[in-house]
């Protein structure tokens, strides 16, 4: 029997990444897909499966981490030996502004998560293992180097509840012996990260100031230092801390820090510009309290996951920035034959976990599909690339 697993946050960044990985490992792959009046699952679009076909290796299923009815249904249709909670509002700006719903996803969404797997393993006699997506968040204003043993000083509504989270997830291990273990992972990005994070704000700005579809980038703190790793590396730690003999906590870093301004000078030399000309400080990035230095220390995982990262800094920079000058290469060329992406006109078009999908050709885009409308005179800004009026203060 092949194992089975089940993503929470299987549209997200990492879901994606994990989902890739699990199916090259032969593993039978559940998905929660939250319901969204539009498409979410484009990360997912090369894997998807027709519900029609036999076997299939990649379900996917309605549910959401504020409804335990939902998750409980999930659980007994799925039957995973794992279960990855990678689910979560997970922007710190956000959560400033969403305080309750990033409390409701993110620690009261792993409490009701947790309490669903205790009933499922008591009722079943199941052994089933839980991985608990904790955050470098956790740490705040804790000074670096950060490990496993490093006091929790949260800076954010995020940050507290990941820290809640974490303590759900060792407290249902040690009263009710479930094996649960929290990765405390610090920030890992790549070409499918979201597009209001900061190293994708800036590459995308990048592809498009090449492609002359954007004149400026309008940034917060460029002060702020992070660790920051590549998805693809950073998921496979996760798939290890499941594997390994007991449940634990681990810290997943690649022990180096650079600061915001780093990673914009090495990704706008990397593309031939002078960042200077072209960033702007706008304070509506910034936040209320923020975290000013994380570099983790992952001796722990070395020594008992043989985990280390892959990718290097410089190498995750080329490869975000090359992505996204194809990507802006795309735009630029639907701009001039005078379509606009589906993020202008709100079309976009992706995978249904249920019977009625159809299967379109998304590699226009990438992440979108594409309409005729009339010709514009001024480029369609996408909110979070650049910052400009009408776009969130992400
Ligand atoms: P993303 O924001 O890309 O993905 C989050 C996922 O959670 C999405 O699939 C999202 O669905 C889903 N989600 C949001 N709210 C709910 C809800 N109420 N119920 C069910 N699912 C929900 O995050 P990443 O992939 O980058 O991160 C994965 C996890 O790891 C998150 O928990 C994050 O907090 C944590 N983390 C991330 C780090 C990083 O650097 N990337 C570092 C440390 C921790 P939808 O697509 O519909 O929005
Ligand atoms: P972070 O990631 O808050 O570390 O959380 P983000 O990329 O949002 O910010 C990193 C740093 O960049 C500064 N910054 C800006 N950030 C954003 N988003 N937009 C801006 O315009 C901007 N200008 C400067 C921020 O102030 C911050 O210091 C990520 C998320 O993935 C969390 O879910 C995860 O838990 C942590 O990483 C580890």
């Amino acid at each position: 029997m092949p194992k089975s697993a089940l993503i929470i946050g299987v549209t997200g960044q990492d879901g994606s990444y994990l989902t890739e990985l699990l199916l090259s490992k032969g593993y039978i792959v559940h998905g929660l897909v939250r319901r969204s009046s539009s498409f979410n699952t484009a990360r997912l679009n090369h894997l998807y499966e027709d519900p029609h076909e036999a076997d299939r290796q990649l379900i996917l299923h309605y549910g959401d981490l504020t409804d335990s009815t939902g998750l409980r249904a999930i659980l007994e249709k799925a039957r995973p030996d794992e279960i990855y909670n990678l689910g979560a509002q997970s922007h710190v700006k956000v959560s400033f502004e969403l305080p309750e719903y990033t409390a409701d996803s993110v620690a009261m969404g792993t409490l009701r998560l947790l309490d669903c797997v205790r009933d499922h393993v008591r009722h079943t006699g199941r052994g089933v293992r839980f991985y608990q997506a904790g955050s470098s968040e956790m740490f705040g204003a804790a000074p670096p180097p950060q490990n496993e043993n490093t006091r929790f000083y949260p800076r954010s509504p995020y940050g507290v509840s990941k820290v809640a989270a974490y303590w759900y997830s060792v407290n249902y291990r040690e009263a009710y012996n479930l094996f649960v273990s929290n990765g405390i992972l610090f920030n890992h990005e790549s070409p499918r990260r979201g597009e209001t994070f900061v190293t994708r704000k800036i590459t995308r700005a990048i592809g498009r100031i090449k492609m002359g579809l954007q004149k400026k980038l309008y940034l917060g703190n460029l002060d702020a230092r992070r660790d920051w790793g590549f998805a693809g590396d950073y998921v496979d730690a996760m798939w290890r801390m499941l594997q390994h003999s007991s449940p634990d906590n681990f810290v997943i870093a690649t022990g180096q820090s650079y600061s915001v301004r780093d990673f914009i000078t090495e990704a706008f030399s990397y593309a031939g510009l002078d960042w200077r000309e072209y960033v702007e400080i706008d304070p509506q990035y910034c936040r209320p309290t923020e975290v000013d230095f994380l570099c983790g220390d992952a001796s722990k995982a070395k020594a008992l996951l043989g985990w280390e990262p892959k990718t290097s800094f410089s190498q995750l920079v080329c490869m975000m920035v090359d992505k996204d000058l194809g990507l802006a290469e795309q735009e630029r060329l639907l701009h001039d034959q005078q379509y606009v992406t589906s993020r202008a006109v709100g079309a976009p078009i992706a995978l249904r976990p249920t019977s009625d999908v159809e299967k379109y050709n998304l590699s226009c885009l990438g992440n979108g599909a594409f309409q005729r409308s009339p010709k514009q005179e001024q480029p369609d800004f996408v909110a979070g690339h650049c910052g400009l009026a009408g776009s969130a203060a992400h």
